[in-house]
């Protein structure tokens, strides 16, 4: 640990002095704990309750996950409560997983969640003592750390709570980020002079939640990897609706494993279009640009009885019946208006959906068993958005899809977007604060997310440097961008995973020491490392990767048609769509 100097002026040296521990046993006490409580003035308006702290001691744990390399280590859990002063009744845990003082390397690391979950365990705070980070998640002050947002979003049908709408949105992250810095600098004495250096992870809704600090607090971190947000949330979230509008207005359900086969002979007629055949689809632009589906009408496919679990937010799990039969035309035209986006009865764009050779996820129907037939699907995460977040009923899901147009998905998203603006939304698109900050952001997609679409990225990307740097030309923009910002397609990957469809695209696990090198050691990664596997570069926006003529090396190109095709005018909506 750093040695404590009595030069130091804390505000509770008095405290603080008793707090010299040599071991992780020492720290892992409650009295310990509750010395090194962040009770300092941070401009909180909270209030620390310091007998609710509690101490778990775990010794050489074996870790993995997508986002950090498998690693054995040991930490103290540390958790306490706190209350917003002025409200009556409520308690916001939070949760700091503590290195050894051996380990600790002046590092702090938030967390976030996924889903309508607002963190996600130990999944991602594991990988942060792994660096010598000390590592926070927090509950929201929905109850526990297993209540999602859902559960406590009204107050009662018709009333929305607020308090939980910004905690969720960007508040409690904002607490649990400011409280625990200065908690990692009390628990191992770290003086006012010396830096701790503060990091944040997360995907999907995490890629959100990490979003929703850069736009707000531009110090509030020195690095952060942010994948896959799930921001844009007014239309977002709607949108998970389009697989089963487009097929209800289409009046044809296909069989799952119709779209899986579209899906095979996609990625079979685009993998080499990235200039190496290798099972991953690099070059899903290109894809787009050149393959249309009405080549895959006739071939036939098959598909065993299966019982499947279910994708949360999307599919329900279930069984589905052998199927067996050839591509139709219209499967094709599921397909082919999934992939172009919605567009309204004007023919208007209204949003986009994942790139070709994706899994159709939002578009997988169910099978009802009493019918034989299968159904267009209501996805949970559009559906409750819609009853419960919009509607304000205190229901999990529509019930029917009957009578939901494109233009009512449209409406929807507007109502949403104005009423969520400065809560969920979470596209605020200029970074001049965080640039002027020096803080660097590792943004990632996978370039096959089927649940939020690659191009979602892209166009917060673009809106940024638009936004920031409106006065710059496309070039010296991006160029400006690159000095604290770079956004990554990972070739073939899912959401926030690998895909088991393209399984040879991999997906990058080292991020946050990616960061942690562009923060500290002023090391900017121009490309990702992929754990390994001899794959497509990830490069960074808006450059593309291609393989070398013989297939030996991929380098990352700049194609302006490739680059074109990611980004849509949303011209349904009378308003910038940032
Ligand atoms: C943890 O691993 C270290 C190094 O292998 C070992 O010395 C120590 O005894 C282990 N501790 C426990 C509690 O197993
Ligand atoms: C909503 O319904 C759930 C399940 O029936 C119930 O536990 C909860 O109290 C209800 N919430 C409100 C605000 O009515
Ligand atoms: C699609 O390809 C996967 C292998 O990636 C295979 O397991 C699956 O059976 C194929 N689906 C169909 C419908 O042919
Ligand atoms: C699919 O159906 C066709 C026509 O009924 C049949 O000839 C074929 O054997 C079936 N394939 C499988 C794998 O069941
Ligand atoms: C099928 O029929 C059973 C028995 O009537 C019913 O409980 C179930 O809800 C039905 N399932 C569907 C998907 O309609
Ligand atoms: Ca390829």
């Amino acid at each position: 640990m750093r040695p404590h100097s009595s030069t130091q002026a804390l505000s509770l040296s008095s405290t603080i002095a008793a707090i010299q521990a040599a071991s992780l046993a020492e720290i892992c006490t409650v009295d310990y704990v509750q010395a090194a409580l962040p009770v300092e003035d941070l401009g909180l308006a909270v209030t620390i309750d310091p007998s609710s702290v509690s101490v778990a001691l775990a010794t050489n744990q074996t870790v993995s996950s997508n986002w950090f390399q498998t690693a054995v280590i040991s930490y103290c859990t540390a958790t306490f409560a706190y209350s917003h002063n002025g409200l009556s009744s409520d308690t916001v845990h939070v949760s700091y997983l503590i290195p050894s003082p051996d380990k600790f390397a002046n590092r702090y690391l938030s967390t976030g969640g996924g889903g309508l979950a607002i963190n996600s365990g130990t999944q991602t705070t594991t990988g942060g003592v792994a660096v010598g980070a000390v590592a926070g998640i927090t509950d929201g002050g929905f109850g526990s750390f297993n209540t999602q947002f859902d559960a406590v979003f009204l107050e009662s049908e018709g009333t929305v709570n607020w308090q939980a709408t910004y905690m969720f949105g960007y508040q409690a992250h904002h607490e649990l980020a400011t409280l625990g810095k200065q908690f990692a600098r009390n628990l191992f004495s770290v003086p006012e002079a010396e830096k701790v250096y503060s990091y944040y992870q997360g995907c999907s809704e995490g890629g959100r939640e990490g979003w929703s600090q850069a736009q707000r607090f531009a110090d509030q971190f020195d690095g952060l990897v942010t994948g896959a947000p799930a921001f844009r949330y007014g239309q977002l979230q709607v949108n998970h609706l389009s697989g089963g509008v487009i097929e209800t207005e289409l009046g044809y359900s296909p069989p799952p494993c119709e779209l899986e086969k579209i899906r095979n002979l996609t990625i079979a007629a685009c993998d080499g279009l990235d200039g190496k055949v290798d099972g991953v689809v690099a070059r899903s632009d290109l894809c787009k640009l050149q393959f249309d589906y009405k080549d895959t009408i006739g071939e036939s496919y098959y598909c065993a009885a299966a019982t499947r679990g279910g994708f949360p937010g999307g599919p329900p799990g279930g069984t589905t019946p052998e199927q067996n039969g050839t591509v139709t035309p219209k499967g094709v035209a599921v397909a082919k208006a999934f992939t172009a986006g919605l567009k309204d009865s004007k023919g208007r764009q209204v949003y986009f959906n994942p790139q070709p050779a994706s899994t159709f996820t939002d578009a997988e129907t169910t099978y009802n068993a009493n019918t034989s037939s299968w159904l267009a699907p209501i996805t949970s995460l559009g559906g409750e958005w819609v009853v419960r977040f919009l509607q304000l009923k205190n229901k999990s899901n529509l019930d029917t899809l009957a009578g939901v147009t494109v233009d009512q998905l449209r409406d929807w998203m507007e109502f949403g977007m104005q009423k969520y603006y400065d809560s969920l939304q979470t596209t605020w698109p200029d970074l001049a604060p965080l640039q002027a900050a020096g803080t660097k952001v590792l943004h990632l997609h996978g370039e096959a997310d089927s649940s939020i679409p690659a191009a979602s990225s892209v166009r917060y990307y673009e809106a940024v440097r638009q936004t920031t740097f409106g006065d710059l030309s496309y070039n010296a923009g991006t160029k400006a961008l690159d000095d604290f910002y770079r956004l990554f397609i990972v070739p073939g990957a899912e959401h926030c995973a690998a895909n088991t469809a393209q399984p040879n695209g991999g997906w990058p696990i080292t991020t946050l020491q990616t960061v942690i090198d562009w923060v500290e050691k002023g090391v900017a990664p121009d490309t990702l490392a992929n754990n390994g596997k001899a794959i497509s570069s990830i490069c960074r926006w808006p450059l593309r990767p291609l393989w070398s003529g013989d297939g030996a090396s991929s380098k990352c190109v700049f194609d302006q048609k490739s680059a074109d095709s990611w980004t849509y005018k949303l011209d349904a909506f009378n308003f910038p769509v940032y």
